[in-house]
């Protein structure tokens, strides 16, 4: 496939996740095609690409599909490295980060959106996230544990507020960077969808500010797509990443290897395929299928479960 794949993201405009790789396409003023997809299954045009893998965002390039906004982010830092995500480097702490906003800062940021939502969720919404979870999306206990989900948001949201310190305008220092996308993300999703965030956050005087300072960072230059022309992308183009074998994969993995992968926490769909290249924070693996043609799917590793087929 030529250098002028569009870089394309398949999302949806009120997914948190997907906000933090619209935030980083802002940082980096990168010029991207928004492919939105329906905020519940089925999602008939995607799934060929991924091959179940069913949670959001994903990006496309060419018949390249990365899975997980750790993936996406990895790919789009190597791809385009200036203006860095990193700015005072920090690099390790900044992608663990991730288990921290995306597993306990998210979970709570969630049941309290829904919580407070709840009998406006609706029915199918409800359905879809408890097959996602393997377990009930019960609004009515989420709306019951807000007192608990406040308390604990607020912890979360201290954290900030103290890296910020005074007059700290990122939490990465005096450039935006991956640590402010990934905490970003919750406070976006609070802001989106309650009308009391203005109470939630009124004691964080430094976060009010980060907030507004990272709300006009932008999404960078977006255009549309509908999804089965991104299908048709995928379809024509030839896969581009290269073979790459991991000397010390604990387990022995190589290329050539069939293997299945899914996330260890929700979601938990077997993608299976052929392993192409494996490092320790990335697995990708080669699939055939009959409207997508060849591709390659590329899934994180912490936060991932990859089981031989
Ligand atoms: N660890 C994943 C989490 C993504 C995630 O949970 N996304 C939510 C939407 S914001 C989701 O997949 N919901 C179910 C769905 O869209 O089918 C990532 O970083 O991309």
């Amino acid at each position: 496939m030529p250098a002028t794949s569009p870089i394309i993201l398949h999302h949806f405009d009120e997914s948190p996740f997907s906000e933090k790789v619209r935030v980083v396409f802002g940082l980096k003023d990168i010029a991207w095609t928004s492919v939105r997809i329906s905020r519940i299954m089925p999602r008939p045009d995607l799934m060929p690409m991924t091959g179940g893998y069913r949670r959001t965002p994903v990006m496309q390039i060419g018949a390249d599909i990365y899975c997980d906004t750790q993936c996406i982010l990895r790919e789009l830092q190597r791809r385009f490295p200036e203006p860095t995500l990193f700015p005072a480097g920090n690099q390790g702490i900044a992608w663990a980060t991730a288990m921290w906003t995306d597993r306990s800062f998210f979970q709570n940021t969630v049941n309290l959106v829904f919580g407070s939502l709840a009998d406006k969720v609706p029915q199918e919404f409800i359905a879809d996230r408890e097959k996602l979870r393997g377990a009930r999306f019960d609004v009515a206990a989420m709306k019951a544990a807000i007192p608990q989900m406040r308390d604990q948001f607020r912890a979360h949201l201290q954290w900030i507020e103290t890296q910020l310190g005074a007059g700290q305008k990122w939490m990465s220092g005096d450039r935006a960077g991956l640590c402010d996308v990934h905490a970003y993300m919750n406070v976006w999703y609070v802001r989106q969808n309650l009308p009391d965030a203005d109470g939630m956050l009124a004691e964080f005087g430094s976060v009010r500010g980060w907030e507004t300072r990272m709300r006009a960072i932008g999404h960078g230059h977006r255009s549309e797509m509908s999804t089965s022309a991104a299908l048709d992308i995928a379809a024509a183009a030839t896969p581009q990443t290269a073979i790459m074998a991991d000397p010390n994969d604990p387990n022995g993995r190589k290329p050539g290897d069939r293997v299945e992968v899914m996330p260890d926490d929700y979601g938990k769909v077997k993608v299976a395929g052929e392993i192409v290249a494996l490092s320790p924070q990335h697995i990708a693996i080669r699939r055939h299928d009959p409207r997508a043609g060849e591709v390659v799917v590329h899934f994180p590793r912490a936060g991932f479960l990859v089981l031989p087929a």
